[in-house]
């Protein structure tokens, strides 16, 4: 089993992921994971912060040798940059302390709250700071250590924006060369090119309204074998497992696999994929409405899942709301604010999603090595060989 686990504010000294089980001899080189970081900062519709001061690099603290992974826990290390400009506010000594900096106009939407209630604090700040979606360059580093190891087994992963403010992408079927090619180059991470106008206006218009946009991602999983994740125990089945990661990601309100809720709208005959077997081909669908998943496990096809995303709640025309400490009804309070992160949600996706696979490839096939891995995944490739062979479209 894999595991990792962050720590860091938004707007303290950095951000620390420990990633535990990744199997030793696995190259990974710092820039292997700064490339998803840099990913995860692109997109339209992001605030200054993203923009202009945060420019993500990782650190190896422990677990890679010599290029290569060792076994042992792999800790890293991202500087906030921003930090050096909140001086004491973000100090962690006592005689710092200073009421003036308080935060005290909770946003409709946010942890800001409750997360307020649950700990006992006067000022929302101790709550919004890990709240942020900041921590997820941290789950992005995690992933991207996945992703390398999923490219070891030939198993490729990618996302890209399906909607914003309600504007949708045409459905395209792409190989994965052309979804990375197309999303490189999109500025909201969409394939159809007149959609993307669309959403771009959509976010100018929110900005300028004072307001913010959500909309849907969709992660794709190229060439995973059928037979992981399981129906046995309902914590193994791949798509639970999937859904949870997605919902972990701030402002994520749905997730789907596959058809997802429209299949709830139609008769069973137009939603399972019909069977069909070739001697050249294996085993084979014309369709994929089950996002390639039947009964919690892997079943050879795309696995397709979605994930929708309210609008964030930091809104410059604030919503109505109350001070904590005077007990009187005010507007929310303004901070600096991004207007839509889809395109950036989009390769969070990727690298949560691409953790769980890896974890369900690791839980059926074992291994503390890149080499007991290979050997394994090869030997059970041989195995249901009659039945899969790899396919990439
Ligand atoms: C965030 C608010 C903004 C974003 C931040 C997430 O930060 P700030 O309030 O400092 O302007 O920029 O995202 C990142 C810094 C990042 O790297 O994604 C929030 O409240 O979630």
């Amino acid at each position: 089993m894999i595991q990792y686990r962050t720590a860091g504010e938004s707007h303290g000294k950095g951000l620390v992921v420990i990633i535990d089980g990744i199997p030793a001899g696995l190259k990974l080189k710092a820039t292997d994971i700064d490339f998803h970081l840099a990913r995860r900062q692109t997109g339209y519709g992001r605030g200054k912060r993203v923009r202009k001061i945060e420019k993500d690099h990782v650190e190896f603290i422990s677990g890679v040798r010599w290029g290569e992974t060792i076994g042992s826990p792999i800790s890293l290390f991202i500087k906030n940059r921003d930090w050096e400009n909140w001086g004491s506010i973000m100090s962690e000594k006592e005689e710092d302390f200073s009421e003036q900096f308080f935060m005290r106009k909770p946003r409709p939407g946010h942890a800001d709250l409750p997360g307020l209630i649950k700990f006992g604090r006067k000022d929302l700040r101790d709550i919004l700071e890990r709240a942020s979606a900041r921590e997820t360059a941290a789950r992005v580093c995690a992933g991207a250590i996945a992703i390398k190891f999923l490219k070891e087994l030939s198993i490729k992963i990618h996302s890209f924006t399906k909607e914003i403010a309600g504007i949708r992408a045409k459905a395209m079927k792409l190989n994965w060369d052309d979804v990375v090619r197309r999303t490189a180059s999109s500025p909201v991470r969409c394939l159809d090119k007149e959609a993307e106008k669309k959403m771009i206006q959509a976010i100018d218009e929110a900005a300028k309204k004072g307001d913010t946009v959500g909309g849907i991602f969709t992660v794709v999983v190229w060439n995973l074998p059928p037979g992981f994740g399981s129906y046995t125990s309902w914590e193994k089945r791949l798509d639970s497992r999937i859904a949870k990661a997605l919902m972990a990601i701030p402002s994520v309100k749905g997730v789907e696999i596959g058809r997802g809720f429209s299949a709830s709208r139609l008769p069973g005959s137009k939603v399972h994929d019909p069977i069909y077997f070739d001697k050249e081909k294996g085993v084979y669908r014309k369709t994929n409405n089950a996002g390639g998943i039947e009964g919690g496990v892997s079943n050879g096809e795309q696995i397709i899942a979605r994930a929708s995303m309210k609008p964030i709640p930091s809104l410059k025309k604030p919503l109505e709301s109350f001070d904590i400490i005077e007990k009187k009804p005010t507007l929310a309070e303004i901070v600096r604010s991004d207007i839509c992160v889809v395109p950036s949600a989009g390769v969070i996706g990727e690298a949560v999603v691409a953790f769980e696979i890896a974890d369900a490839i690791l839980e059926k096939i074992g291994g503390d090595s890149m080499q007991d891995v290979k050997r394994n995944f090869k030997a059970y490739l041989e195995r249901i060989r009659e039945f899969w062979h790899p396919h990439e479209e």
